[in-house]
């Protein structure tokens, strides 16, 4: 958005009543007709904006759009979503913060969409990503720590995710389910993928993408009945600067916690209470083989803890899990 595009909305946000054009022109030094154009840009951006003769201009209510404008505001962060781009479609936001992280991104950065021409999953799989009323966004992480702790990054993402999730969304009930999901009602409401590029004793950066099914009313065929939306399963619509604010509100706090303890120890009864896993028989499917077993829990270290007849209680470090019984 243009910065003086920008200077009216915020004029129109601290007012929070009509405020005539000579005023806003005068205050901006710009002429009337000049604050017609902007306010007609603003509202082919979403913006609703009241124009009533000899009162003036008055928001009455923001555009839903997952941008900077909407996003910063709400921030609490040092670094996250301080450096922010919004695009509104593109192949991957994943795709596009790695790009920014190669050429030297910085911390925090935010790549937010509005819709994926491909976003992705875990390996190789799809991400479906259609436009208006979902979140899907990516962080540059650079933590300062061994390549051994990647995997951990992807659990306080999920941890911070339910903790936003619930706390924005009243009514909404949701679980986590390791690695990366967050059900609600046994369906996927939301996934997180993690992509880092480092080197045997060191982390150059983890690109986190979350994608949300924030207000979406229906799903493609493809997804069958796994998918659900927070719209779904609340009845209402969510606010997605507000929600994706929480987010990154949540997660940098949580990151910091975890960046200054030697493991997921701080998180972990987070995780435990809210797994969906937790005394669950499931199956386990890894790289190379599958075990069926009882999950007894998750580790320090960001394993899940499966008791198998065979082996009792060994640790799974990657892959897909399937409970037997809902
Ligand atoms: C994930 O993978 O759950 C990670 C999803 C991460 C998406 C974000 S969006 C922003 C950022 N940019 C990207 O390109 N990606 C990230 P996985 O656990 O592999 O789950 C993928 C599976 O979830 C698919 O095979 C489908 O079965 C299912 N799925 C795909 N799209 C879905 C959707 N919109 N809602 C619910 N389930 C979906």
């Amino acid at each position: 958005m243009n910065s003086v595009t920008y200077a009216i909305l915020t004029l129109l946000k601290e007012a929070n009543t009509h405020l005539s054009g000579t005023w806003i022109g005068r205050e901006l030094r710009i002429s009337r007709s000049a604050v017609w154009k902007h306010i007609s840009l603003l509202r082919e951006q979403g913006y609703d904006i009241e124009s009533v003769p000899r009162r003036g201009h008055l928001l009455r209510a923001s555009a839903d759009t997952p941008w900077a404008e909407e996003v910063a505001p709400l921030l609490t962060t040092g670094s996250f979503g301080r450096e922010f781009v919004y695009h509104d479609r593109v192949d991957s936001t994943n795709a596009v913060a790695a790009a920014m992280a190669a050429e030297g991104g910085a911390e925090g950065t935010v790549v937010s969409a509005d819709s994926q021409r491909a976003g992705r999953g875990r390996l190789q799989r799809k991400w479906i990503s259609p436009p208006v009323g979902n979140l899907y966004f990516s962080i540059i992480l650079r933590p300062r720590t061994g390549p051994e702790r990647v995997a951990q990054v992807g659990l306080v993402a999920a941890a911070a995710l339910h903790r936003a999730l619930t706390g924005e969304c009243p009514g909404l009930r949701a679980g986590i389910k390791w690695p990366n999901d967050i059900l609600a009602d046994g369906r996927k409401l939301a996934g997180i993928l993690c992509e880092a590029k480092s080197e045997a004793d060191v982390i150059h950066y983890v690109v986190v993408g979350i994608g949300i099914n924030v207000n979406a009313r229906s799903f493609p065929k493809e997804l069958g009945d796994s998918a659900t939306s927070i719209r779904r399963e609340t009845g209402s619509d969510c606010d997605r600067p507000r929600l994706l604010a929480a987010v990154l509100n949540a997660f940098e706090e949580d990151y910091r916690r975890w960046l200054d303890a030697r493991d997921l120890t701080p998180r972990l009864p987070y995780l435990e209470k809210h797994s969906l896993l937790a005394g669950k028989s499931v199956v386990a499917a890894g790289i190379d083989r599958r075990r069926s077993g009882k999950v007894r829990g998750l580790s320090a270290t960001g394993q899940l803890l499966l008791e198998t007849e065979e082996e009792g209680i060994t640790g799974i470090s990657s892959g897909d899990v399937h409970l037997l019984v809902r």
